[in-house]
């Protein structure tokens, strides 16, 4: 195999040393690429008056990256507008929040047409190109009609809607075919894996070629389901490191015979955040007898702040959060601590570690990592519990977690109630199964078992003799 050539939105190398602050996609392709000659190429977050082409190419943490600057009209058409006001709400089922806009369907085509133009010349015969995410479906069509013949993957970090969402967006279909230029097509679950076959079958007019194979647009297209890990050994060696273990240190000197339950989360309206933040009063006013024994913190630094929606959540959390605790605490203790600020990833591990109950309930979530980073950074002896949203892709791996539905603010009550009261033998039980399956289905397996599928057979051979 040639070199491996990554693509997505953003690039944003980690050096491994535990400081930085990014999101799931960068952590997750930062472990991947290190391990592999090869290129990450995207956008490099800063615009330029008129768009040039222009590469910058830097190696760091042993990563070389090559980016592009795009113009302002082109963040606000492609990222903030179609990735972030259409495809983002939609496929998190939030249709009420989704923007229909011509102008953002023509920028987000216009965009992936710069990327394709720019990374061509890049593209050596033997390489393998793999996409990331909802920002670049288009991306091997602009490829292909630019003579690449490589083979080309794509991965979706966030679920695939069904079927009835999926048609709400104008001009779905063509989305839909662009996809079928890719060799693969990777989801994060079986379930998203069906609900596209599903839209494939009822509005494509397409068949099943075999498990793992479908045919529409004259074309046939291999898919599965890839579910990501974290670098969990890194990850566990970061929990180990001083900045970690002051962290701990500080967490638990604040919640000195408390128990600390935890979220950290993207301030992302998709991760839950209100109805968890209701769910933790519920269990305040249910458990008077609990209130001075735990307290709640939730990390939440902010993203995507140009989208209006983003504004809007913030503002209620700090509403709810100001009446949680105006509700409950007292002039020596306060429930509740809501912070916007950014942390590195090694007091997180820190952070994670010093708690006894995980709080993760996003309303949707492709994957989400912080269940699976919270479970590595547990103590095996005496290990906390994690709370999962049967929302999330994770649910599917981790049945030993106390899963709930998010929408349900009694369950999630009632969840947090249990997790306090959970025996330690119980929690080491639940804990070591899941431990055993992140440790094992992590970040490398992950790649590797991407890569081996999208590599499977010779290139020539599929392309183009695939049309049927
Ligand atoms: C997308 C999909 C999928 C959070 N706060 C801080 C911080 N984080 C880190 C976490 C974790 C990452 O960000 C968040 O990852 P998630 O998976 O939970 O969520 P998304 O960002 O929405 O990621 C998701 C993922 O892609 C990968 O495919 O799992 O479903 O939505 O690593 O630790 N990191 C630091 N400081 C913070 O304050 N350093």
């Amino acid at each position: 195999m040639g070199r491996l050539i990554v693509v997505s939105n953003r690039v944003s190398p980690s050096t491994g040393e535990g400081g930085e602050s990014v999101g799931g996609l960068a952590m997750a392709l930062s472990a991947a690429l290190r391990q592999y000659s090869g290129v990450w190429f995207g956008w490099s977050g800063k615009t330029t008056p008129e768009f040039t082409g222009q590469l910058h190419i830097e190696t760091i943490g042993g990563v070389t990256s090559a980016t592009v600057d795009l113009e302002e009209i082109d963040l606000e058409e492609y990222y903030n507008g179609y990735a972030n006001k259409t495809l983002w709400p939609l496929f998190h089922y939030r249709i009420d929040l989704a923007a229909f806009d011509r102008a953002f369907g023509e920028g987000y085509g216009r965009v992936n047409r710069r990327f394709a133009q720019t990374l061509a010349p890049l593209i050596e015969p033997d390489d393998i190109i793999w996409v990331h995410d909802y920002h670049l479906i288009p991306l091997a069509r602009e490829l292909r009609s630019l003579g690449i013949r490589n083979r080309i993957g794509f991965f979706l970090h966030i679920p695939w809607p069904a079927h009835q969402v999926m048609i709400n967006l104008p001009r779905h279909r063509q989305l839909v075919e662009a996809m079928f230029d890719y060799d693969l097509v990777g989801f994060q679950t079986a379930e998203y894996q069906q609900a596209f076959e599903e839209y494939v079958f009822n509005e494509a007019d397409g068949a099943m070629v075999r498990p793992g194979c479908v045919r529409a647009f004259g074309r046939a297209l291999e898919v599965g389901a890839f579910p990501i890990g974290i670098d969990a050994a890194d990850f566990a060696r970061m929990t180990k490191s001083a900045k970690a273990r002051r962290m701990h240190n500080l967490m638990s000197a604040c919640t000195v015979f408390r128990h600390l339950i935890v979220g950290v989360d993207r301030l992302d309206y998709s991760k839950g955040l209100e109805e968890r933040f209701i769910g933790f009063e519920r269990f305040l006013q249910q458990n008077p007898d609990q209130r001075r024994e735990v307290m709640m913190l939730q990390i939440a630094p902010v993203s995507r702040e140009a989208v209006e929606a983003y504004q809007e959540i913030r503002g209620r959390l700090d509403a709810l959060s100001g009446r949680i605790n105006g509700e409950f605490a007292d002039v020596d203790w306060a429930p509740f601590r809501y912070v916007n600020r950014n942390y590195r990833r090694d007091e997180l591990a820190g952070i994670y570690g010093a708690a006894r109950v995980g709080l993760v309930t996003p309303l949707r979530d492709g994957m989400n990592l912080v269940a699976k980073e919270f479970v590595v950074a547990q103590n095996p002896e005496d290990p906390g519990v994690l709370i999962l949203s049967r929302f999330a892709g994770a649910a599917h791996q981790m049945q030993e977690a106390l899963l709930v539905n998010p929408n349900s603010v009694e369950e999630v009550a009632d969840a947090l109630a249990r997790a306090l009261a959970m025996d330690k033998a119980e929690r080491i039980e639940r804990w070591q199964a899941l431990f055993e399956g992140v440790a094992r289905d992590d970040v490398t397996a992950w790649r590797d078992s991407y890569v081996a599928a999208l590599t499977k057979n010779d290139r020539e051979a599929r392309r183009p003799a695939l049309v049927v």
